[in-house]
């Protein structure tokens, strides 16, 4: 995949791009980034970038011209083929893991990082761009939005996991959340681990860690199990956990 981030903060971007995931899909060759830096396309003697709102009212506006102009630089950087065109906001649909799934498909992405009161709306049909939130809660810019978008993208692309990670992945096709997990020593600050995880029945293991995740999600993402389709076994420990006490 190619990934192009259009940005007023590049300093933002080194660092979180060159650490973990998004690192190793660099490594690999499977993930190419280039961060471009807005303001090295502005015109005038002050590398002005924003301007004030036509109509009036506090905070300023991203300009049109400076980011046609390093849209266009990155598009040509990239080869061939248009690029899916991304500008977050806080007006954009909201980002899953499902429209993760089918960025993940993109040989070519651009990311527009909002700043300011916003981006004049011209640059949406402009850059035949779809806006992108990743959440209800409010951002100073589009910088981490783009950050978080990236590491998404980045460990679901072909190769970049090992198989076995990859299966486990998966399974946030079908979102329950984790039981929780312990490692080593067997009892730290009067805090033991499960019996049950150091007794080598991995039948009994499988089924506690089922009625943990099943006790997680209801009692902390019970929209998560809403119409959904229960397994017999799921519709028994599920009963069980309703029946107790909450903990
Ligand atoms: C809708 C909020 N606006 C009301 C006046 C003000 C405003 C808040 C935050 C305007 C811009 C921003 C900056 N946020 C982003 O650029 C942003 C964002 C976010 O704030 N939350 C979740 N996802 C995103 S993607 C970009």
């Amino acid at each position: 995949m190619r990934l192009s981030i259009l940005t007023l903060n590049p300093g933002y971007f080194p660092g979180a791009l060159d650490e973990g995931m998004i690192r190793i899909a660099r490594q690999k060759g499977l993930l190419e980034v280039s961060v471009v830096a807005i303001r090295d396309f502005t015109t005038d003697r002050y590398g002005t970038t924003d301007d004030y709102p036509y109509g009036g009212g506090a905070g300023m506006v991203m300009k049109v011209e400076p980011i046609a102009r390093a849209f266009e630089s990155a598009r040509r950087a990239a080869g061939p083929g248009a690029p899916h065109v991304l500008v977050t906001s806080p007006q954009g649909r909201r980002f899953t893991q499902a429209w993760a799934r089918d960025l993940a498909r993109e040989p070519s992405i651009a990311i527009l990082c909002g700043r300011y009161r916003g981006i004049d709306e011209r640059v949406i049909p402009i850059l035949g761009a779809e806006e992108i939130s990743i959440g209800d809660y409010v951002l100073s810019g589009g910088e981490p939005a783009a950050l978080v978008i990236v590491d998404a993208l980045a460990r679901l692309l072909p190769g970049v996991l090992g198989d076995a990670e990859s299966a486990e992945a998966d399974s946030f096709s079908e979102p329950l959340l984790d039981a929780p997990v312990y490692t080593r020593p067997e009892e730290c600050e009067g805090h033991r681990v499960p019996e049950v995880l150091l007794s080598g029945n991995h039948e009994r293991i499988r089924l506690w860690r089922r009625r943990e995740a099943l006790r997680r999600t209801w009692n902390r993402r019970p929209d998560l199990l809403e119409g959904r389709e229960l397994s017999d076994e799921d519709k028994r420990l599920l009963k069980e956990i309703k029946g107790e006490v909450a903990r």
